[in-house]
C-alpha cells in the first residue's frame, strides 16, 4: 500500500511539481503546490498577488505567515481528507513546525517525506530550459542562483528535520521523469 500523506522536498527544479502531477494521476489525491497557489494569486492581479510577484521574482521566500495561512485553509478542505501531496511546502523549519501542529489538530500524520536529490548544474539547466518553454519570470540565471542559495540556507535543514522524525526517504532525481517516478513509487510502498 502506498503512503497517501506525502511531502515532496527538494531544490528548485528538482522535479517536485512534475512528480506531484504523476502522483495525482496514480493516487487520486490532490497536489497542494504553494508555488501554483501564489502564481494564481499573481495572475488574478490582487494586492496580495502584486506583493507575491515581487518576492518570487527575486527568488526570496514568501513570509511564513502568508504561506501557513494559505496552507491551513487548503489542507482543511474536504478533498484533502484521504491524502495529499505537499509540493513546495514546507520550505522553512517554522513552516514545518506549523504543519506538524496543523496535522495534529486534524488527527493525521505525515507518512512520507520524499527528498529529491539533484545536482546544482542540472537544476540550472532544467530551469533555463523551462524559461524558454514557459517564460516564468523567476527562471532567469540570477534568480535561479538566489533560489538555490535560499534553498541551501532555509529549506535544506528540513532533510534532517524529517530524517529525525523517521519519515525521510531520499530518491535520486537525476534520471528521466519515468525513472524518478519509479523511484518515488518504491519509496512510498
Ligand atoms: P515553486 O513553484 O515551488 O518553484 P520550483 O521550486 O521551481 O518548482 P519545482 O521544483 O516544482 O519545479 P519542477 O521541478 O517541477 O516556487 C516558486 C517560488 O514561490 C519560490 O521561489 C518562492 O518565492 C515561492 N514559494 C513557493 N512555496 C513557498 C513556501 N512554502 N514558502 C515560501 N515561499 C514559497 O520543474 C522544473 C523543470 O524541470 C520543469 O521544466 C520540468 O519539466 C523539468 N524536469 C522535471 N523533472 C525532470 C527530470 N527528471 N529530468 C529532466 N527535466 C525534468
Amino acid at each position: 500500500m502506498s503512503a497517501r500523506r506525502i511531502l515532496l522536498l527538494g531544490p528548485p527544479g528538482a522535479g517536485k511539481g512534475t512528480q506531484a502531477q504523476r502522483l495525482v494521476d496514480r493516487l487520486s489525491i490532490p497536489q497542494i503546490s504553494t508555488g501554483d497557489m501564489f502564481r494564481a494569486a499573481v495572475a488574478a492581479g490582487t494586492e496580495l498577488g502584486k506583493r507575491l510577484k515581487a518576492i518570487m521574482d527575486s527568488g526570496e521566500l514568501v513570509s511564513d505567515e502568508i504561506v501557513i495561512d494559505i496552507c491551513r485553509e487548503r489542507l482543511t478542505q474536504d478533498d484533502a481528507r484521504e491524502g495529499f501531496i505537499l509540493d513546495g511546502f514546507p520550505r522553512t523549519v517554522g513552516q514545518a513546525e506549523a504543519l506538524d501542529g496543523l496535522l495534529d489538530s486534524l488527527g493525521v500524520k505525515l507518512e512520507c517525506c520524499v527528498a529529491l536529490v539533484v545536482d546544482d548544474e542540472a537544476i540550472v539547466q532544467r530551469l533555463l530550459k523551462r524559461a524558454e518553454i514557459e517564460g516564468r519570470s523567476d527562471d532567469n540565471e540570477e534568480t535561479i542562483l538566489n533560489r538555490m542559495r535560499v534553498y541551501r540556507e532555509q529549506t535544506k535543514p528540513l532533510v534532517a528535520y524529517y530524517r529525525e522524525r523517521g519519515v525521510l526517504v531520499e530518491v535520486d532525481g537525476m534520471g528521466g521523469i519515468d525513472a524518478v517516478a519509479q523511484g518515488i513509487q518504491e519509496a512510498l510502498a
